[in-house]
């Protein structure tokens, strides 16, 4: 058998740093799993075809700002792999949105898909447009041309759109309504889309509101009560606000949301009005700092992770904003539990802190699996032509959440401890892998 060694599957990623950060994080659960199928070339090489994106479709987005001037950005999706279904992930507008970082966000969507037990298979996309300071006719007017490319590309059962960073409601609003007259068809293609014309009941809410529950998984795990436990978040956006939302709900304490320049910090939690007032000041595209504050909240610059002191600290913003040093203070100052609501928010160094400490930790896949979760069921509503009610898919969504949580315990239990990087790697990898084999992949 040729000599299949971790290092040679990432060997040739060292210009995709984020990808291969990706893999090798999935790599290390992934090989002590394969022993058990011995030497068997064929696995290793089906391996080896699973790291490959199935396409990568890039292309050029020209678009007129407000004083009809033309611009130009790059548009990508990564098709990474549709064994199990459509190609299925967010679409990101952000300035640093590059091959890499799509190939990376693609390829842990596969497996996080893979674990909500929904036939979706693994994709992502997105630009490097800056919505930021852009008008509402300059954010349509991008949609519009970002849509003329990608819509020969996508499709209800070929590849399904939603949100991430930069692209919220507004967005798939936009996105969609282009993709409608370009393709004369209303079959769903985009999740994340308003209830009045498709979108599912809280599939606004669910990537925050999921994470929540499955945080509240492991600690039942351990015999431990989620109430009154005090929370740092990180990020203000859609996932950021809807994990402070349901926190609050469940009698916990979110004490922080940060943004880009700095964050804000009630010590006594902060209130649903703030949480509120956060998602209208976000909608604008504003800063934390500009939010008038009441009495008992402050602003403070930088980060949190090392000034403030909890149970759960829940990074919900974007990837690598815990490095090792961060990691360590977390552990320092009284973390029961890390759950990571963004994707890939810790570092590999950041990881080895968190396990070896002995605290718990939820990785991205599994956590945040909640929102394309909902977006599976908004595209089982759109195929059905029907809507189901809020509890209806909120009672899914809790089960989807538990599911993962088991299939976690299942492929990650070490005695009575459950390590939660491997059972999520190994649990979305075996549905993905066994699929790939029985279609001759
Ligand atoms: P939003 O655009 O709604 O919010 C992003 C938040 O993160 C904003 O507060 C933003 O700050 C902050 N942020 C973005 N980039 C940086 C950065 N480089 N440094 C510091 N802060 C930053 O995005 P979402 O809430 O949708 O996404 C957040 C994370 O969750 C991402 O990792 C995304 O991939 C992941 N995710 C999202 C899902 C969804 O359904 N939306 C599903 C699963 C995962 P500012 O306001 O200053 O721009
Ligand atoms: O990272 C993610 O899981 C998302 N941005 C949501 C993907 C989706 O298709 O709903």
């Amino acid at each position: 058998m040729a000599n299949y060694t971790q290092e040679s599957f990432t060997r040739k990623l060292d210009n995709q740093p984020l990808f291969k950060e990706a893999v090798t994080e999935f790599l290390e659960s992934i090989f002590p799993f394969l022993e058990q199928y011995g030497p068997d070339e064929e696995v290793y090489m089906r391996l080896e075809r699973l790291l490959e994106p199935e396409r990568t479709i890039t292309f050029k987005v020209v678009w007129e700002n407000d004083e009809g001037i033309l611009q130009v950005n790059r548009g990508y999706r990564v098709q990474f792999n549709s064994a199990l279904g459509p190609y299925k992930g967010g679409l990101r507008f952000d300035p640093s949105v590059t091959e890499d970082v799509l190939k990376f966000l693609g390829f842990e969507q596969i497996f996080k898909n893979s674990l909500t037990g929904l036939p979706l298979g693994g994709g992502k996309g997105g630009s490097d447009f800056d919505p930021k300071g852009k008008t509402d006719n300059e954010i349509r007017r991008f949609c519009v041309a970002f849509m003329t490319e990608l819509s020969r590309y996508i499709g209800a059962n070929t590849d399904v759109p939603a949100g991430d960073i930069g692209v919220g409601a507004r967005e798939i609003g936009y996105l969609y309504g282009a993709y409608k007259r370009l393709q004369n068809r209303v079959d769903g293609t985009l999740t994340g889309k308003g209830t009045g014309y498709g979108g599912s009941f809280i599939r606004t809410e669910a990537t925050g509101y999921g994470a929540v529950y499955f945080i509240k998984e492991m600690l039942a795990h351990v015999g431990k009560n989620i109430e009154g436990m005090r929370a740092v978040i990180s990020g203000s956006g859609n996932v950021a606000t809807h994990v402070a939302e349901k926190l609050i709900a469940e009698g916990a304490l979110p004490l922080t949301l940060s943004d880009r320049d700095g964050y804000i910090y009630a010590e006594e939690g902060l209130l649903q009005e703030i949480v509120d007032a956060v998602k209208v000041l976000k909608e604008k595209k504003g800063s934390l700092k500009d939010l008038p504050l009441p009495h008992g909240c402050v602003y403070c610059l930088g980060t949190p992770w090392k000034a403030i002191k909890a149970q759960l600290f829940i990074p919900s913003a974007t990837q690598n904003e815990i490095d090792e040093d961060n990691a360590q203070a977390i552990v320092a100052n009284g973390a029961v539990l890390v759950a990571e609501g963004a994707n890939m928010p810790s570092t590999l160094d950041a990881v080895k802190v968190f396990k070896e400490s002995g605290i718990l930790f939820g990785p991205a896949k599994a956590v945040n699996a909640g929102g394309v979760a909902v977006s599976g069921l908004e595209m089982n509503q759109n195929a059905s032509h029907t809507q189901w009610t809020t509890d209806e898919v909120d009672a899914e969504l809790r089960m989807i959440m538990k599911r993962i949580h088991d299939t976690c315990v299942r492929y990650g239990s070490v005695g009575s401890r459950v390590d939660y990087v491997n059972g999520a790697n190994i649990g979305g990898f075996v549905r993905v892998f066994e699929a790939m084999k029985q279609l001759g992949w």
